[in-house]
């Protein structure tokens, strides 16, 4: 089949299911933002019906008012943790039957009017990923301490793994169902993203990188620079030494919740 067809999601049915999952931890109003931003007529002009689920980690907020205000699906995860939560969107996506998957952060830092440009790859690419590091950072949106650490991580990434990844630690991704379905993941935090990557390399997933906006966060940052990074590098270690997790490799799967 030529690549141009690979995933040719209009062949057989007319319109295509997608979600965007959006994980949040107090996030009221940047999930304003984000649901403002979501274009949903274009979407629906290229051949997407959009479901919009909100994977939340026991906000105290009004996240949840926000959330049901836009008719978006809330989704309360046992415990916390992004890395937990991603996994548990992917594992209810997979169940749904769904064509593909869009996640991005719910902070306002993603701009979701991009979605577009994520779908129109995805009909060639299975994984595709959204690059601030070579696409427009706002002045203000990440501090100098987070894009070094964030050179650095996607350096060692691609030093390691050989598949280049333009920003290991971007919050936008996009997948086929078939991408999902492969992954083997077990991260709990903000290792998730780096997890994704390696699982995609291991299971021989191509990466489209695609220059995006990056903005500054409304509310505050959950991430701490150095621990964060620390569990970043060390997944990466892990994962170069132990290809897949423990728990996928006796057959419970890789999208268990713990
Ligand atoms: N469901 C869930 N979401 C979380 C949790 N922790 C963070 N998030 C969400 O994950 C996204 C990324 O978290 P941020 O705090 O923005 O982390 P970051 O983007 O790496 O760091 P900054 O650059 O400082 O914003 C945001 O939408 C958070 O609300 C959690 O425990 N559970
Ligand atoms: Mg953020």
């Amino acid at each position: 089949m030529i690549e141009a067809m690979k995933n040719d999601f209009s062949l057989c049915h007319p319109m295509r299911n997608v979600i965007i999952m959006l994980p949040t931890l107090d996030e009221a109003k940047g999930l304003e933002a984000v649901a403002e931003n979501i274009p949903h007529e274009k979407m629906k002009e290229m051949g997407w019906n959009c479901q919009v689920w909100v994977v939340d980690g026991g906000s105290n907020d009004d996240t949840k008012a926000v959330a049901r205000k836009n008719q978006f699906q809330f989704i309360p995860q046992q415990g916390k943790g992004k890395g937990a939560a991603i996994r548990l969107g992917f594992s209810k996506f997979l169940e749904s039957g769904k064509d593909a998957l869009i996640m991005l952060d719910s902070d306002g830092t993603y701009d979701a009017r991009e979605i577009p440009r994520f779908l129109e790859k995805l009909s060639t690419f299975d994984v595709v990923v959204g690059d601030r590091l070579n696409g427009e950072i706002e002045p203000d949106a990440m501090t100098r301490m987070n894009y070094f650490g964030n050179h650095v991580l996607t350096w060692l990434a691609t030093g390691m793994y050989g598949i280049t990844i333009n920003d290991l630690c971007s919050g936008y991704w996009a997948f086929s169902k078939k991408a999902i379905s492969r992954l083997k993941l077990n991260s709990m935090k903000f290792e998730i993203e780096a997890e994704m990557y390696t699982s995609c390399v291991k299971e021989k997933l191509e990466i489209k990188n695609i220059p995006i906006r990056y903005s500054a966060r409304i509310g505050h940052a959950k991430l701490g620079s150095v621990s964060d990074g620390w569990r970043i590098f060390r997944k990466l270690i892990v994962r170069r030494i132990f290809g897949t997790p423990i728990e996928a490799k006796i057959g419970k799967g890789n999208l268990d919740i713990e």
